[in-house]
Order: structure tokens, then sequence, then C-alpha cells
């Protein structure tokens, strides 16, 4: 049982996890930096402490400070939140071996998922379709050209260690596969310390299906659905939501085969993601990667199926069993997730932090809003520019646009620029209303919108 757990992060999600752990029953020890001295998650907490200055790696990268923090407090456990030090093998190992839990998957899980040849070739070997293209690290021009003969154009060449987009080359022709090839080392090396890069075989318009996934300590372990984050703006999700309008019943039983399948091979515990692509021509579905974390979009799987992911987290965390089998797990309604980031949409999302001076959430029936925001806060330039999560929840699509309709304008956080016009504009999109779009649809948008 843990009497304490300190929260390694800030913002909208430091606050998630303080909530779970008040209803738990649990003492909470918030770090922060200098910049997020008169943040929320530091009033909300049991207990704060500073750990350094407002750069990340000052504070909430700052593993030596973090650690000592849980140990003047005595707290149990550590919850790394998304982003930071959530996927960082390395803190996961120091946490252990100071006696601290780390709240999270094994050092090893985290280091294999982290490794995207590895996760390849393991969920291969497992039976699950994997994008086409190498099974090890491609070490010079000449094998490239080989795997170029082999697969055809366009490929895309990707970081063994990196995720989310960094490091990415998409290639039409073998003189622009030879010059990509060595800046994408060069790349990799200087951004991840790691220089291998392997090459897939790149997909024109997938959809970016992800799975959510729970597993407990005894290899028990469950899915809870799909959610589509096709729609984002250079690797920065946007908007995601569950079911995916794209996947039938019987594909997403599939995939949530295929993600229990995956992760149940590799012994993994914890909460986690497993990402896939699926092309809607071919009708596949294609294992891209695995991530090791609660995710900032976790909040739609747990309007639809009732449960709390970060509290099952926790619980797992503390060596507790799953208290729900795969057949006890419905997927109700629909639900559907804006990002609302302190950018100007309006002015190609240029970051834009300052004090809000009149602040109205939105509310009544199917709105969630996950913030840290509140009136007089300033918010600071050296983080990511997440204010709020706008959550809705109804029981079909049709209706969730509705209510996200209102609820946008409701939505008032001035003077800061936000992305709340934007998704006013998406929302008439034809294509969006009828849930026709891809991994492109935002940068065909946003093109089509600066044309006018
Ligand atoms: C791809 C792909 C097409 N084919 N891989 C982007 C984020 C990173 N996790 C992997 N990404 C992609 N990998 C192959 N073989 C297209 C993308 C991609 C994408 C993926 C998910 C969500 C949005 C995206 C936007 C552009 C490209």
């Amino acid at each position: 049982m843990f009497n304490k757990i300190l929260i390694a992060n800030r913002g909208e999600i430091a606050l998630r996890i303080i909530r779970a752990c008040k209803e738990l029953g649990i003492r909470t020890v918030a770090v922060y930096s200098e910049a997020d001295k008169d943040s929320l998650h530091v009033q909300l907490a049991d207990e704060a402490l500073c750990i350094g200055g407002p750069k990340p790696q000052d504070s909430y990268l700052n593993i030596s400070a973090i650690i000592s923090a849980a140990e003047i407090t005595d707290s149990d456990a550590i919850h790394p939140g998304y982003g930071f030090l959530a996927e960082n093998p390395h803190f996961a190992e120091v946490c252990e071996s100071c006696g601290v839990k780390f709240i999270g998957p094994k050092p090893e899980h985290i280091r294999l998922m982290g490794d995207k040849i590895q996760a390849r070739k393991i969920m291969k070997k497992q039976g699950l379709p994997v994008i086409p293209g190498s099974s090890d690290p491609v070490n010079s021009k000449e094998e490239a050209l080989n795997f170029a003969q082999k697969l055809g154009y366009p490929l895309i060449i990707k970081a063994a260690a990196g995720g989310g987009g960094r490091g990415m080359r998409i290639c039409h022709s073998d003189v622009r596969l030879v010059s990509s090839f060595i800046t994408a080392q060069s790349e990799a090396e200087v951004a991840f310390g790691n220089s291998q890069v392997y090459i897939e075989k790149y997909l024109e318009a997938p959809r970016h299906i992800e799975i959510q996934i729970v597993a407990d300590n005894y290899g028990n372990i469950v899915h809870l659905g799909e959610r589509d984050c096709s729609i984002q703006r250079r690797y920065q999700k946007l908007i995601e939501e569950t079911p995916s309008p794209g996947i039938n019943e019987k594909l997403r039983k599939k995939i949530g085969e295929y993600a229990v399948k995956g992760t149940k091979a590799i012994n993994y515990s914890s909460v986690g993601t497993m990402e896939f692509l699926f092309e809607p021509k071919s009708r596949q579905i294609y294992f891209m990667e695995m991530n090791t974390r609660v995710q900032v979009e976790h909040p739609i799987t747990e309007e639809i199926t009732g449960i709390d992911l970060v509290k099952l987290q926790i619980l797992t965390a503390m060596g507790e069993k799953l208290p729900v089998k795969q057949e006890a797990i419905h997927f109700k309604g629909c639900a559907l997730e804006c990002r609302i980031n302190a950018e100007d949409s309006e002015n190609n999302f240029v970051p834009s932090p300052g004090k809000i001076e009149f602040l109205n959430l939105p509310g009544g029936p199917g709105v969630r809003v996950d913030t840290h925001l509140y009136p007089g806060y300033s918010v600071p330039p050296y983080y990511d520019s997440l204010l709020a999560k706008l959550i809705i929840k109804r029981e079909t699509r049709k209706e969730c646009l509705k209510t996200l309709k209102r609820a946008l304008d409701e939505f008032m956080i001035e003077p800061l620029k936000t992305t709340i016009p934007f998704y006013k504009r998406i929302i008439e999109d034809r294509d969006f209303i009828e849930g026709r779009y891809h991994t492109h649809f935002l940068d065909k948008f946003i093109q089509e919108k600066t044309e006018e």
C-alpha cells in the first residue's frame, strides 16, 4: 500500500494524478520549478517542494533533485505523468534502486519499447502485422538501396530511438534515399545519442489507431478499445476520439487481441498504448510502436469504459490484481477530446503564453474539462502549450459534435490566443463531420484555409 506519492510533473496531468490519489486515500507531494510556484498542483497537493529553475533540465528532468524530494518527504512512489521522465528507463531504475516505486512498467520494458526496431521485431515474432520494412538497423546507403529494391517507393526512414515523429524522413527516389540516409543517421545521433535507423514502406494516408491496455503484475491484461488520433499537426495530436469512425466491431476486436497478445508476450505490466496504422484502401492494420506511459488522451477511454485509468495505474503498481476481465469491459457511447493550446492557430500556431485575465470553462451535460488554469494564472513560456483538455461524452458522435460546438462557444481564456477558433472551423468541415479523415487531414485543411 502506498501512503504517499510524489508527482514528478506539472500542469493538468499533475492535477489528474492528485485527484486519483485523493480518492484512493493516498497523500501527495508536488514538486515544482521556480516558474510554477503559483501553479494549482502546488496548491492542491498535501506537500510541495521547489526542485529547481524554470528550465526542464533544472527541475522536472532533474533526477537527483526529484529523488531527494522523494527521500525528504518519505514518499513510497513516484508518478511520472507523461513527457519529462515518464519514458526514461534510467529514471525508473534509479527509483527502484532508491526503494521508491516507479508508477509505470518495469525499466526493461520502457527500454525495450523505446527501441522501435526491437519493438517491431518482437511484435512480428508474436504474429502481429508490422509495416513492411527492415527487421534490423540499416547501416549503409547500399543496404538502404537494397531495401528500396525490395519494397518500392515511397519509403520512410525512422530513428530506432525516435517515435512520435521525430527524426523521420520520407523518400520517393533512390537519389533522395541516399541523401536522406546519412542526414537521418547523424540527426538521430544528435537527438537521441543513437544513430540507428530503420526503413519502412511509407503508407500514404493511414488512420492512426491506438489501443489502450492495462496489465497487472500477474499476467492479466485487458484492452480498453481504441482511440483515433489521426487529427494532428506536426505530430502533435489535436483531436482524439473513440470509437474510431473508421473501425467496425470486428476490426476493433482483432486489433484489441493483437494489442493484448503483444503485451502479454513481453510480460508487460501497468498501462500502455499500442499504436497502429490502418490503411483504409487495403483495410490493413499494422503495428507501429508502443508507448509505455499514461497518454494525454486517456480521458476519452475513461469516458466510454467508466474505468479510471490513473487509479488503475497506481493500483497495479501497488501490486493489486486487475479488478476487471475483458468480458466485463463495455464501450458505451462516444467521446472526443480537443487539446486547447496556448497557440495562435490563426498565425501559424505560434506560442502565446501570458496572464489569464478572464476565464470561463464550459460545463453542463457531457462536458469534462481537465485543466490547471484559474483566473489570474500566468502561463509560463518554458513548457508545452497545453492549457486544457475539452472532453465531450455523448451517446452518439453526432450528439458529441453538437455538445462540442456549444462547449467551444462557452470556452473563454482572455486575452490568450488559443486553438479554440481552429476547432470551431474544423467542426464545420464536411469530411470531419462524416468521420472521413486520415493523418494528413489537418495539413490539407490548414493549407486550403491559408490559400483562401
Ligand atoms: C508512418 C507513416 C506512414 N508510413 N510510418 C508519425 C509519428 C510517428 N509515430 C510515426 N508517424 C508516421 N509513421 C509509415 N511506415 C505516417 C506517419 C504519420 C503519422 C502517424 C500518426 C499520426 C499522424 C501522422 C502524421 C503524419 C505521418
